[in-house]
């Protein structure tokens, strides 16, 4: 089938519902959980804010719109290369200079909900990932690779979300080793529901913070507070997840968007 028939035919079925588009993009506003780095260590991300120019008033009779007070992390976002200290010398690798065909790309939603439910600071293993590929079949060069750890459902207290106590931040992500792996595979990038790509524990880990090190080092994208992945089969959605061209960007709040077949 010719690329012009396939996309008739996808046309055809985005109408119809036969592919159902699932925003996987949890609200971005004042209450969205934001990351907390620790105080001595490095200056957090500002609390978001929505502020109004006009609404139908005197500032603006016929129109309404705000400005926007934000980090580039802030909710569901993606990580560009960048961002890390290892990723800072690509030049295709800030917001406004990557590669958009990249980030349109088959999505690996790697479900270990239940482990995650059972100890908050479960890490993602190699022999996790191999149990999986058993399962569902290989991660391909080019496809994002998320965590379903269902964290969206916590989105709506920052306590719940960031899970922080005296030891630091408990919520689930990769090891270094587990990382490295999916790099090897050459996927465009990691994806997580949590706070960022990382675990909570991962500042302890080698190298500290290995899904933004080892990520960024080698051209590969992050992608943080994904929402929804319960709504995603295993293999074989789209997924559509690209930043603001935001000039020398290291990130940007998204609307990550997956195409699922129905029926
Ligand atoms: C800055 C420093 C550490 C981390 C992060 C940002 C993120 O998670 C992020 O949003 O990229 S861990
Ligand atoms: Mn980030």
């Amino acid at each position: 089938m010719s690329a012009s028939n396939v996309l008739q035919q996808l046309a055809g079925l985005l109408a119809s519902g036969g592919i159902e588009v699932v925003d996987c993009t949890g609200p971005l506003g004042p209450d969205t959980p934001l990351l907390k780095l620790p105080p001595e260590l490095a200056r957090d991300t500002p609390p978001i804010k929505i502020h109004r120019i006009s609404e139908y008033d005197q500032d603006g009779p016929f129109w309404a719109w705000n400005w926007l007070e934000l980090g580039e992390h802030s909710g569901t976002h993606f990580d560009a290369p960048h961002h890390w200290i290892t990723g800072k010398d690509f030049p295709d690798g800030y917001t406004d200079t990557l590669n958009v065909q990249r980030v349109v790309a088959p999505v690996n939603v790697l479900d270990f909900s239940a482990e995650c439910d059972a100890n908050p600071d479960f890490l993602l293993t190699v022999d996790h990932i191999k149990a999986w590929e058993a399962e569902h079949g290989e991660i391909k060069a080019g496809e994002w690779v998320v965590l379903r750890s269902d964290w969206d459902k916590r989105a709506d207290s920052e306590a719940a979300f960031l899970n922080m106590d005296e030891n630091g931040p408990h919520s689930p992500g990769p090891t270094a080793e587990a990382v490295q792996y999916l790099i090897d595979k050459d996927i465009v990038g990691w994806g997580s529901q949590c706070i960022g790509t990382d675990a909570g524990s991962a500042g302890g880990m080698t190298p500290p913070f290995p899904a933004h090190n080892l990520l960024h080092l080698n051209n590969k994208f992050g992608l943080a507070s994904l929402a929804n992945l319960d709504r995603l089969p295993p293999k074989g959605a789209i997924l559509i997840a690209a930043p603001l061209k935001i000039v020398r960007g290291t990130g940007s709040p998204i609307r990550a968007l997956a195409l699922v077949a129905r029926g």
